[in-house]
């Protein structure tokens, strides 16, 4: 009997040993796969607004723009555009601030945001050159941010040409062992409504020297001028024009490069390496006194200037570059993804930059789009808002909705 019952014992003793190992086993792999899934839910962008985070932030002008509000003691700038960007997770946002200047945005995601403010001004047209905008650029880092505060955001008045930079494409495509870029082009567009003149002006690219952001100049390398002193060069009202770095068929070199032959102008170095790509092609010629290279942008990060002269001063040589005053620039655009160093330059100019997802060789382009419209021309003098990055270049023409890289836009 005793030995009957040991074994029953046992064999009870066993199993429940068994037991306990397999339940441990079994409580061993859910603490491994709860791990894991906090590690990769952790791991994972929200794609929607779920956050705690709230922006409250007020608008008000000190230009004298816009009337003062007795009441308020201050002058709010109503129904102004709020545009939102935050790089760390892909999300644009578009508000508008309301009768008091103020906008309350909830339930924001502890990040960091990129946001513009504008707002035509009264009276905005002041010629056939430019046009003002109340405008303000400012980063705001939520993670930093303490509950409750309202973040005061001064407009500034700012005048942008209707001569604009519309198109960049920069990034060359991939031919084998090396980046073909000898297909690079800078579109022009007139968005205004009168007829403007390219003669003279000036296409650079910015040198790399930070010391002139702290003054009122830029140096620049790589500079063309277009030919002509007076009214010889027409760019008729939304016209858009394209300058090459070469007029060429450039697909017959590279099949993945694109076609360049009916450009309407080419950068030509008439002292430098370089060749007359077509002879019905008008040149902007090089000026002397950088390096003589032909008009070549950098494939990932760089910022292109469309310069005119205040008058018949000379140009300012400093060593192997010019230099120009601010005043002077029509128009600038700071691209390059954000894994980029970026060369700096006066907010006045360009507060942002575009080039979101675009990588060296990639055959993709940059170029602006209006917020309601999907035209070109469109500037508040800050890239990021302003451009869109695209699939493909679109030489002479704006871009379908079908040719935006999402998700950032
Ligand atoms: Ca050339
Ligand atoms: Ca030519
Ligand atoms: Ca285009």
């Amino acid at each position: 009997m005793s030995t009957e019952r040991s074994i029953i014992q046992f064999l009870e003793y066993s199993t429940e040993l068994e037991a306990w190992n397999a339940m441990k086993i079994v409580l061993f792999w859910v603490l491994i796969l709860w791990l894991l899934n906090l590690c990769f839910c952790s791991m994972e962008k929200p794609t929607a607004i779920d956050g705690t985070m709230t922006l409250h932030i007020l608008a008000i002008d000190t230009t004298g723009t816009l009337p003062l509000n007795q009441q308020l003691s201050y002058s709010p700038v109503p129904n102004a555009r709020v545009r939102m960007k935050c790089a760390d997770y892909n999300q644009s946002l578009e508000f508008e601030t309301d009768e008091n200047g103020e906008l309350v945005v909830e339930n924001l995601l502890a990040a960091q945001y990129e946001i513009s403010i504008t707002k035509q001004a009264p009276n905005a047209n002041l010629g056939d050159y430019i046009t003002t905008l109340l405008s303000a650029s400012k980063t705001s880092d939520l993670k930093q941010q303490l509950s409750g505060v309202v973040d005061t955001i001064k407009v500034i008045k700012l005048v942008t040409s209707n001569l604009v930079i519309n198109e960049i494409y920069y990034a060359g495509v991939n031919a084998g062992s090396w980046t073909y870029n000898f297909d690079q082009f800078v579109e022009l567009y007139n968005a205004g409504s009168t007829t403007l003149y390219l003669d003279g002006l000036i296409l650079a690219r910015l040198a790399n020297n930070a010391y002139y952001v702290f003054t009122d100049d830029v140096e620049v390398v790589y500079a063309y001028q277009f030919p002509g002193k007076g009214k010889q060069f027409p760019i008729l009202p939304h016209e858009i024009v394209v300058i090459a770095q070469d007029a060429i068929d450039h697909r017959k070199i590279v099949p993945l490069s694109i076609d360049l032959s009916s450009a309407d102008w080419e950068c030509f170095n008439q002292l430098g390496n370089d060749i007359d790509g077509s002879r019905s092609v008008e040149n902007l010629s090089f000026i002397p006194g950088t390096t003589k290279n032909d008009f070549y942008l950098h494939s990932s990060t760089d910022i292109v200037l469309l310069i005119k002269k205040n008058n018949n001063s000379d140009i300012r040589q400093i060593g192997q570059s010019l230099l120009f005053s601010v005043s002077e620039v029509i128009d600038g655009v700071k691209y390059g993804d954000p894994s980029n160093e970026h060369k700096v330059i006066q907010k006045i100019i360009d507060s942002g930059y575009s080039g979101f997802g675009i990588l060296r060789a990639s055959g993709r382009s940059i170029e602006r789009h209006h917020p309601e419209t999907g035209g070109p021309g469109y500037d508040t003098n800050n890239s990021s808002f302003d451009f869109v990055s695209l699939s493909r270049p679109t030489p002479g023409w704006q871009h379908s909705k079908e040719d935006i890289i999402v998700p950032f836009f």
